[in-house]
């Protein structure tokens, strides 16, 4: 930029036809090709420096003409690169919608987990969050007690704010099985969970449902135990239980309202 400044200061010298003694700047010899640019920088350095011009024509025109060009050119590649910012641009805020789209989407299908980690983090007692893989499913959940009747159990749970666990989906019931299996202190303990058999049905204890999805132990239940459990004898599925029976410790958890429990 600086050279087209000075380019266009000497068009103004040149334009206003100044046709003064030159006393102390003289052409390069050599005027021909591959030493033109250095002639008008020699020239404009000499006008800079109080120089008085005379007689001005030919190479610094020939430059004059080709910075025109090259300005003009380069003009064209700035509008066309504009053009593509633009373009570009336009298509990134097209992304961004469909991203947001795609996420609105994705929390449509699952639940936003965080206020169910924000209240087992803020908890007073230390329950434990856990998550499934894909986002969908979290628990906040809680082994307490030792050795316990499932009265006993329930009440544990509800002093610590909680109550007894609600497996009612298969992707939860995984996530719960996994967690025990692969926890050194839970794989071998046999825990209370809150489902109840009342009048002809199993019903879960945190939300009064029927339970519609179960995952029995072979051979299971049985009659006259209505009561729910987790991984007796170390199997990772459902057993019933007289309910004034001990077993190792109650399974609780604490929901919000907007996951459904
Ligand atoms: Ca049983």
């Amino acid at each position: 930029m600086n050279f087209v400044f000075q380019s266009l200061v000497f068009l103004i010298v040149y334009t206003l036809g100044i046709h003064a003694a030159t006393d102390h700047f003289r052409w390069p010899r050599h005027r021909g090709h591959g030493n033109s640019v250095e002639l008008c920088n020699g020239l404009i350095n000499y006008l800079a420096n109080g120089g008085t011009p005379r007689r001005f024509h030919f190479p610094c025109l020939c430059i004059l003409s080709d910075l025109e060009q090259t300005e003009s050119n380069l003009n064209t590649q700035i509008s066309t690169l504009a053009s593509q910012v633009q373009s570009q641009t336009m298509q990134l805020a097209a992304i961004n919608q469909a991203l947001a789209t795609t996420n609105s989407h994705l929390m449509a299908v699952c639940p936003d987990s965080t206020p169910l980690r924000n209240v087992c983090n803020n908890n007073m007692a230390p329950f434990t969050f856990v998550e499934s893989a894909d986002g969908c499913v979290a628990i906040c959940y809680r082994v307490v007690g030792n050795t316990l009747n499932y009265a006993d159990a329930k009440a544990a749970c509800t002093a610590d704010g909680g109550s007894l666990i609600t497996l009612d989906t298969p992707e939860k019931n995984a996530l719960m099985v996994n967690t025990i299996r692969t926890s050194m202190t839970l794989k071998d303990r046999s825990l209370w969970i809150g489902l109840k058999f009342v009048g002809n049905q199993w019903v879960w204890e945190g939300n009064n449902a029927p339970a519609t999805f179960t995952d029995w132990a072979t051979d299971e239940p049985d009659t006259n135990q209505p009561c729910g459990s987790l991984n007796q004898g170390k199997h990772h599925r459902w057993f019933d239980q007289k309910c004034t029976k001990t077993i190792d410790a109650a399974l609780c958890e604490l929901v919000v309202p907007t996951m459904g429990g």
